[in-house]
């Protein structure tokens, strides 16, 4: 799986060796290599020699569990549910290609089948085929979708999915957005301006949340993603996609780290069940080559 090479390595790292300078060094590389940043992987390694030295430690397996409860520290399931018998509105963010749009149809599958009442808003009327793409997933489903044509302001399809959900007692608008625009700043208005539609809707704030989907393949870059789309739309929440293919991921820590935003979803595959509720231990046990 997405950790498990990452995973062997740092088994490897803290099996049958005695701890030494060499030790602190190759789990310093280790942990710039699996993407967890120059500040956060120093971070770590002096919080472990500290523990080393004070609880005079020298079999690094010992400190393998350690490093575990750091991290764990660092990283949380995002476990809120949508309320039912009111309206939520999730918006999905996230950069072009990350697998937004697949992610929706798979939350709204999943969603659906625990009894909420769903409604799908085509919110990226930037790229010709992306209302096309949610409209084939809308049928396929049987889901309701709020659509308009390609160019048209994304914060009146939004506006209309309210109407619609609130003449339908739907529970929740699964709302896609454009992943790119003329440039970054045009994409960061657009977004904002939707965000401003629906909190003009009266949508209760505690039922409106943002998450974003980061790639399990950008390694690095979804660090500045997330402060990016975090500085536009304070986010709510982390969704991982593509964990299938990807060979390292502390990405998602240093973003735990940085912005406290926790997980909601891992995404492992093309189809619509490939989805599945961050599991914090299972996450870091294969992280840390516990299993
Ligand atoms: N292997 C794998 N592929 C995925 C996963 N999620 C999405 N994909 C694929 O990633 C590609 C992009 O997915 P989309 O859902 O179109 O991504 P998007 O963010 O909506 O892209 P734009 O609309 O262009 O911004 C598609 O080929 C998806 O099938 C996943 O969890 N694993
Ligand atoms: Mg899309």
């Amino acid at each position: 799986m997405f950790f498990k090479k990452f995973g062997e390595k740092i088994k490897s790292l803290f099996t049958g060796r005695k701890i030494d300078e060499a030790f602190f060094d190759e789990l310093e590389d280790t942990l710039i290599e699996g993407d967890l940043g120059a500040r956060l992987t120093d971070e770590i390694v002096t919080e472990l020699r500290e523990i080393a030295k004070k609880e005079k430690i020298t079999e690094a397996s010992v400190l393998q569990k350690r490093m575990k409860e750091i991290l764990s520290g660092y990283i949380n399931a995002y476990s809120e549910k949508p309320q039912k018998g009111r309206l939520n509105v999730y918006m999905i963010l996230g950069v072009n290609g990350v697998g937004k749009t697949t992610t929706i149809a798979k939350m709204a599958k999943r969603y659906t089948s625990e009894g909420y009442k769903v409604l799908l808003a085509a919110g990226d009327t930037f790229r010709a085929a992306a209302v096309d793409q949610l409209d084939i997933h809308a049928e396929r489903l049987g889901m309701r979708i709020v659509k308009q044509q390609m160019g048209s302001d994304p914060g009146a399809v939004i506006y209309d999915a309210i109407s619609s959900a609130e003449a339908h007692g739907d529970d929740l608008i699964l709302a896609d957005t454009a992943g790119r625009m003329h440039n970054k700043e045009n994409l960061m208005k657009e977004l904002q301006k939707m965000d401003k539609v629906i909190r003009a809707r009266g949508v209760d704030e505690n039922c409106y949340k943002k998450f974003l989907v980061i790639d399990a393949t950008t390694g690095q870059n979804g660090v500045s993603q997330t402060l990016l789309f975090n500085q536009a739309v304070k986010l709510d929440g982390i969704i991982l996609t593509k964990y299938d293919s990807a060979a390292k991921g502390g990405a998602l820590i240093q973003i735990g780290r940085t912005l406290g935003l926790p997980i909601l979803f891992v995404c492992v595959g093309e189809h619509y069940e490939d989805i599945k509720p961050f599991d914090k231990e299972e996450f870091l046990n294969s992280l840390m080559g516990l299993e």
